[in-house]
């Protein structure tokens, strides 16, 4: 049976490809789906790909990924230097969290340098673009 992980979105996710190429790439996030679908096919892990711009809906996802997920990879967006309430949720969840950013977060302004997130995560992957989501299901596939 195939292991399923869910990849989770956060807040702008969905404008990705309409502005800012020079920081976030030029992908869609549904380019960045279709890719992740492809890399998780042979890996043998079936996924879950949502995006959302609100923070309690975030948190319902998070809640609901008990006992359904094998693990959760994770680009809160900007939610990532704010939620307490995502922290925990992802503490509280009991599921294996990959964190994902997009940009260098660690190379721009001082305000994205702190990340809740980070403290519920097994490993942060940022700077790459999109293929730190790839890099993710590689290491979820390792979990
Ligand atoms: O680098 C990442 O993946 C981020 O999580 C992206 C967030 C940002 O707030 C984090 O600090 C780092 C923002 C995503 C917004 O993306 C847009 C893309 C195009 C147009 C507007 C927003």
């Amino acid at each position: 049976m195939s292991k399923s992980i869910q990849i989770l979105n956060g807040p702008n996710l969905n404008m990705l490809g309409t502005r800012e190429p020079e920081i976030y790439g030029s992908q869609t996030l549904a380019d960045i789906e279709a890719l992740c679908r492809q890399h998780a096919a042979p890996l043998g892990l079936e996924i879950d790909f949502r995006q959302s711009n609100s923070e309690g809906e975030l948190v319902d996802w998070i809640q609901a990924a008990h006992q359904q997920f094998a693990a959760i990879i994770l680009n809160a967006g900007a939610y990532t230097h704010t939620s307490i309430a995502i922290l925990d949720a992802l503490k509280a969840c009991g599921v294996p969290v990959i964190e994902v950013h997009l940009s260098n977060i660690f190379q721009r302004e001082g305000y994205r340098h702190q990340s809740y997130v980070s403290e519920a995560a097994k490993g942060v992957i940022c700077g790459f673009g999109a293929q730190g989501y790839l890099l993710a299901l590689d290491a979820a596939a390792e979990l």
